[in-house]
């Protein structure tokens, strides 16, 4: 790769420098005049430009076709759809303003291409022009930085008081997540890098001396959250930079090391409702098509179909293991989220365990 990279290197500074020496002789009195466009060169170079407006469309067009179905799907929180939304409208007026001012453009490098006896005509300001060109922009803008500004308010609410959440820290450390839930109190017992005991398996440092801590309950495998319930992520690093994200349910947080970040939502949809949602249907046979495709030309020996799950990633690049970085995430009814819980160990059972 680095190799291919100082090649090319190369190859432009070359080119530079050739383009330079012609510009150099073009410069000097006397000089040859075969090289200045003529105007068939400039109607050439016209068509060109028309070649390349159609290269773009086509480009996008393709894009959309092939990779359209890598897009997130059916959202899976109850503030995934205004997210959606937003983007939805961001998009269709990035694109459509994109389209008409690629082909104005393009047309107009053709219109007035070079011709021998055009002149350019001297147009000092028109203020009616300007305004209009200004102002459109500013109203959109404007209106769609609004927009913005308040679905981001109505998304982060973080309030405690409000529809009984559960609460639950997320703990950051290269390169795994861990989750620990609050308990029966739904108040989480202070924690500090330097309470870390290994020796006790206490690897989030939770202060023993905490009575709050006692009921906490600390997964380091799998997120259960019951459908239907706000849940308040609240979340620590024990090292570097990382950032939580939950792509189904719309949700991304960085996690940073000295301070708890925070962020609230409510999931709608079950694993197991997901896993029969037609788009992801889709998209977990594709997949499960390439793997089998692997396996037949005997790239891969990995032959489980896969199954759909939420997971939490790390959306920070965070280290060489950055790219593993994940948590599978289950949502389930009440009934099945009791269940697990009542059969996870509390905190205060587990360092008595370990005494
Ligand atoms: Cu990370």
């Amino acid at each position: 790769m680095t190799a291919v990279l100082i090649i090319i290197v190369l190859l432009l500074v070359a080119i530079a420098i050739w383009q330079m020496t012609k510009i150099f002789e073009l410069s000097q009195f006397n000089a040859d005049d075969s090289q200045i466009a003529t105007d068939k060169d400039n109607k050439v170079n016209g068509y060109l430009m028309f070649a390349f407006l159609v290269f773009i469309y086509l480009l996008t067009i393709f894009c959309f076709w092939e990779w359209g179905g890598v897009l997130l799907g059916t959202p899976a929180s109850e503030h995934g759809e205004q997210i959606d939304n937003l983007m939805f409208i961001s998009m269709v007026l990035i694109f459509t303003v994109q389209i008409i001012t690629q082909a104005l453009l393009h047309y107009f490098a053709y219109k007035y291409r070079g011709e021998k006896g055009k002149k350019a005509l001297f147009y000092a300001d028109n203020d009616r022009l300007e305004f209009i060109w200004t102002i459109i922009p500013v109203i959109t803008l404007a209106g769609l930085i609004l927009y913005g500004l308040f679905t981001w308010t109505s998304v982060m609410n973080v309030d405690e008081e409000e529809g009984d959440p559960i609460i639950i820290e997320l703990y950051a450390q290269q390169f795994n997540w861990k989750a620990r839930y609050a308990g029966n109190d739904n108040v989480l017992g202070s924690a500090n890098v330097r309470l870390i005991d290994i020796d006790k398996n206490n690897m989030l440092g939770v202060d023993e001396s905490d009575p709050y801590a006692d009921d906490d309950i600390v997964s380091q495998t799998e997120i259960h959250l019951p459908v239907g319930r706000k849940v308040i992520f609240k979340m620590r690093s024990q090292d570097v930079l990382h950032s939580a994200y939950m792509p189904h349910f719309r949700a991304q947080m960085n996690v940073v090391p000295g301070m708890i970040t925070q962020f609230a939502f409510t999931p709608t949809v079950t694993t197991e409702e997901m896993r029969l949602d037609p788009d992801m249907v889709e998209k977990v046979q594709h997949i499960n098509q390439i793997r089998a495709d692997k396996k037949a030309d005997g790239e891969t020996d990995n032959v489980d179909p896969w199954e759909f799950d939420y997971v939490i990633l790390c959306n920070k690049i965070c280290g060489s293991s950055h790219y593993n970085m994940q948590m599978k995430i289950i949502v389930e009814t009440q009934e099945e989220f009791d269940a697990w819980i009542k059969e996870q160990a509390t905190f205060k059972q587990q360092m008595a365990a370990a005494q």
